[in-house]
């Protein structure tokens, strides 16, 4: 047994969440060692050298004596009940208040002074955040932007520290170890099946999601999506929605045959202005909007930077064109939610067909909500990796379905099989991780195969 001597912080996981809570921890003065489940956690031997007087326990964490730790903090990736961490969480810590267990999120509401905005939901986190942050910025108010996406929360204080308002993006991971957020504005965009294999099931992961909802001044929350409106009550909550808007909801509603993002009966901006396509990507902008405009940001402000946002890469990201067929790389459609978007907002567009080429780590979620789209508009889905069976048992009914081991053969066989019209959509509705680094790493693959094919035909 490792005994943590008394009064120390344990920081569980050496990833990039782990690093920047040792980073702070540091410069607030206060004692504390590292456990990591791994045997060698990568980067390792870098933290040893820069930080040599910090002990890392590596391996089982239930060889770690905790009983006289001042607190625990896990990345979010660590599981609050893996063993070793039993209790943590329900046991409460005399001198915070808190739980003795917390994550990332609760040392940054506890050091941070400006307002907080934070963004939750299935899918469209990352695209609602930048999309905020692009909003402000173009207010002329200095955020600083991260959290599950890019820079994390805690390094965020220290290297932007005079920012008028934080952003984050913030996961059901999290969420799940913040004890009070206090946001000044949150938005829970939507919920699908995802990371069941860590919450258990749905309303497991719901419940962390409606965790943003603590003590904020205001929410923002999807209309046609029951399960993101909160469970507790809350003074300001608006309703966004890709239907028309009811009283003074914000919505999409037709006026002379253009579609318009509409502020209750008032049109804001002309859906054909944006750069982002589809529905949802409206339900996006509208999601933003609505979180800018209580934050006080400029309407004209916020429209202009609706109109120049083109959009992240890895979602529905346009690659090129090889003999009439599109290829789009939807990586980052990593659940089924996301995959059904990708679906609805391009099947319909297309002359043709759509070939589908999915797989990878299903985290346990049902495939069968991809059936009846697929069936409408695609001509083929491809399947690779580890959930492919599953996939292929799902799928099989409703639309021819090939299985191959790794997504460049799917992309060979979607090259031999596609006709002019039709487009080659990587969504995977599964993570990466069995087959590549991360969905970037799998998006890039795509990208690099594409534009070969495209430079080798044009030779
Ligand atoms: N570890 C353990 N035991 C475990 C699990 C992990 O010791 O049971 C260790 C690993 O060995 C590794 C470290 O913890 O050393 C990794 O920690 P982590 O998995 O929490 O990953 P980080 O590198 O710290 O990145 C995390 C988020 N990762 C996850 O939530 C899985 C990053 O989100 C986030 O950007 C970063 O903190 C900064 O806030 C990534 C993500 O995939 C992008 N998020 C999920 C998603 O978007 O779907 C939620
Ligand atoms: P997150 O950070 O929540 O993963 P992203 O903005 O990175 O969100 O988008 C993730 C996936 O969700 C992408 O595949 C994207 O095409 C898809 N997506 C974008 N908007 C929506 C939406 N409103 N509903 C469902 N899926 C969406």
């Amino acid at each position: 047994m490792v005994q943590v001597p008394n009064g120390f912080t344990v920081v569980v996981g050496l990833g990039v969440s782990g690093q920047a809570i040792c980073r702070h921890l540091t410069q607030l003065g206060r004692p504390f060692m590292v456990a990591d489940t791994r045997e060698t956690p990568p980067g390792l031997e870098a933290f040893q050298q820069a930080h040599p007087a910090v002990h890392v326990h590596c391996g089982a964490l239930t060889l770690l004596d905790m009983r006289d730790a001042y607190e625990v903090v896990v990345s979010p990736g660590v599981d609050p009940y893996t063993a070793g961490l039993e209790g943590l969480l329900e046991r409460h810590n005399p001198t915070t208040g808190e739980p003795m267990l917390v994550g990332e999120i609760a040392l940054f509401k506890r050091a941070v002074k400006a307002p907080i905005a934070a963004i939750t939901g299935s899918n469209a986190k990352s695209t609602v955040t930048t999309l905020l942050g692009e909003m402000a910025a173009a207010s002329g108010i200095k955020a600083a932007v991260g959290g599950n996406l890019g820079t994390p929360a805690l390094d965020l204080l220290a290297e932007q520290p005079d920012a008028e308002l934080f952003i984050l993006e913030l996961s059901s991971f999290q969420l799940e170890t913040t004890p009070w957020l206090g946001a000044a504005s949150v938005a829970f965009l939507n919920l699908c099946d995802d990371h069941l294999d860590r919450h258990g099931d749905l309303a497991g992961y719901r419940q962390a999601k409606q965790r943003i909802f603590l003590g904020a001044d205001h929410a923002v929350v999807n209309a046609d999506d029951d399960q993101t409106w909160p469970e507790s009550m809350l003074n300001h909550v608006e309703y966004f929605s890709s239907e028309p808007p009811i009283g003074q909801s914000w919505g999409l509603d037709e006026r002379q045959g253009r579609w318009w993002l509409m502020h209750g009966q008032t049109p804001w901006l002309a859906a054909d202005e944006l750069q982002l396509a589809g529905r949802h990507h409206y339900a996006n902008a509208l999601a933003a909007l609505a979180m800018g405009n209580a934050l006080g940001f400029g309407r004209a402000d916020m429209c202009r930077a609706l109109r120049a946002f083109a959009g992240l890469p890895h979602r529905s990201e346009w690659i090129a064109d090889i003999n009439g067929v599109r290829w789009v790389n939807d990586s980052k459609g990593t659940n089924v939610g996301a995959t059904l978007a990708a679906i609805n907002g391009i099947g319909p567009t297309l002359d043709g067909k759509l070939i589908l080429l999915a797989g990878g780590v299903g985290k346990g979620a049902d495939f069968t909500p991809l059936t009846a789209p697929l069936a409408e508009c695609a001509r083929a889905a491809i399947v690779f990796g580890t959930d492919a069976p599953r996939l292929m048992e799902t799928l099989a009914g409703a639309l021819p379905v090939e299985r191959v081991e790794h997504l460049t053969q799917a992309m060979e066989v979607a090259f031999a099989m596609a006709e002019p019209g039709d487009c080659v959509l990587l969504s995977p509705a599964c993570a990466s991780l069995d087959q590549f680094a991360n969905y970037q790493a799998r998006g890039d693959a795509f990208r690099q195969w594409v534009i070969h094919k495209r430079n080798e035909l044009t030779i």
